[in-house]
């Protein structure tokens, strides 16, 4: 059967499109009152995210209030490092943790080699029985997070700000640096090759933190291994789509986009009028409003929404996204603004 809503999916690979196609990153989640209902049924984090028919539920939520075109599965990047052994946990207000750290070169080549088909089943679930209650309405997008944003959490022990532990790991221990980096890299191949075998239509990588290394050691330590996962996938499935977002790597689109993925996530401190003229036609794009901008009015919103269609300009391969994620104070209604602007102001003439 073929999607029945593929703006998306064309927009990846540059094709021509009637409008611009709209997702929000965060779309599930804790802004939303039916996504707080299910969550506080669930108890914990994880219980929800290893819950297929919880998962399910979450993801389809902001279908149900915006027309949007994709949704996103419910899990999490951190789910790999789960499935190592690392013992993840959330402490509210505190975000993620793990039990086990990663210390040392002895830590790392202890990490057991994954079978994601068994030791991450609860998500191949989630996105079989999503993808099968989605009926192709839109597509459904799944998701892994960089080798080097989930480093920062397993060397971590959880979120830092200024990833000194996680630096001074890549500097002191690189040998061992380079081998968790390598088996989260094996993992993720894996990983999305399944979820694209499970039902998902095109696959995001999250490098959340790509843009706290400086751009030599974010090509040795971030840029090289998303590579190898972008071909990895390829290899596998030539037609499903890539998109590779590094948040604040202005510096290295022009080196992103040789990657063979298919589109690049922008943030909003980039321009996309300099988007394009740094990956030069190479990959479609996809952002990039400041979140932020939701807390502001309506005609506001409008009026920022115009301001990114118009910065991306005319041609092919622009996705309406965010810069980054919903935050949990942000009002539900703010997006349905969001949304109806970038349908109404990219819709084609015909
Ligand atoms: O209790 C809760 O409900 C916690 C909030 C939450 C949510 C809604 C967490 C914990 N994860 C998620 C879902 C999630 N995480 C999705 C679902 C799909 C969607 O986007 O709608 C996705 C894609 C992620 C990816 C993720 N997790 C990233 C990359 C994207 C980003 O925001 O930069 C990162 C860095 C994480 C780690 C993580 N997990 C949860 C939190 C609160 C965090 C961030 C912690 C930090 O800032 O360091």
């Amino acid at each position: 059967m073929a999607l029945k809503n593929d703006l998306l999916i064309r927009a990846l690979k540059r094709q021509d499109t009637e409008r611009t196609p709209v997702w929000v990153m965060r779309q599930a989640g804790r802004y939303l009152p039916e996504y707080r209902k299910v969550r506080k049924q669930a108890g914990d984090f994880m219980t929800m995210a290893q819950n297929p028919e919880m998962v399910c539920e979450v993801t389809l939520q902001p279908l149900r209030r915006f027309p949007l075109d994709a949704v996103i599965i419910f899990s999490d990047i951190l789910t790999i490092p789960d499935a190592m052994g690392l013992g993840l946990y959330f402490v509210t207000g505190e975000g993620p943790k793990f039990k086990r750290p990663i210390q040392n070169l002895q830590d790392v080549e202890s990490l057991p080699v994954l079978n994601v088909n068994t030791d991450l089943k609860y998500v191949m679930d989630g996105i079989a029985l999503t993808s099968k209650t989605l009926n192709e309405e839109v597509p459904l997008l799944g998701f892994c997070g960089s080798p080097w944003t989930l480093l920062t959490y397993m060397v971590e022990g959880g979120s830092s700000k200024t990833f000194s532990k996680a630096k001074t790991f890549l500097l002191n221990q690189t040998k061992a640096a380079h081998l968790l980096l390598q088996k989260i890299t094996d993992a993720s191949i894996d990983y999305l090759n399944a979820q694209i075998a499970s039902g998902a239509n095109a696959v995001q990588i999250f490098d959340s933190w790509g843009g706290s290394l400086s751009p030599e050691m974010y090509q040795t330590f971030s840029l090289d291994y998303m590579k190898q996962i972008v071909a990895g996938v390829k290899s596998k499935h030539p037609d499903t789509p890539v998109i590779m977002f590094s948040k604040g790597v202005q510096h290295n689109l022009t080196k992103m986009a040789d990657c063979d993925a298919d589109c690049l996530g922008v943030d909003w401190t980039t321009d996309l009028s300099l988007a394009r003229e740094l990956t030069q036609g190479k990959v479609a794009l996809q952002g990039n409003l400041d979140p932020c901008i939701l807390f502001a009015d309506d005609d506001v919103i409008r009026a920022e929404v115009k301001k990114v269609l118009t910065s991306f300009g005319d041609g092919n391969g622009h996705i309406f996204n965010l810069g980054h994620g919903m935050q949990p104070d942000m009002k539900p209604e703010k997006l349905a603004v969001l949304v109806d602007a970038v349908r109404t102001y990219s819709t084609k003439a015909t």
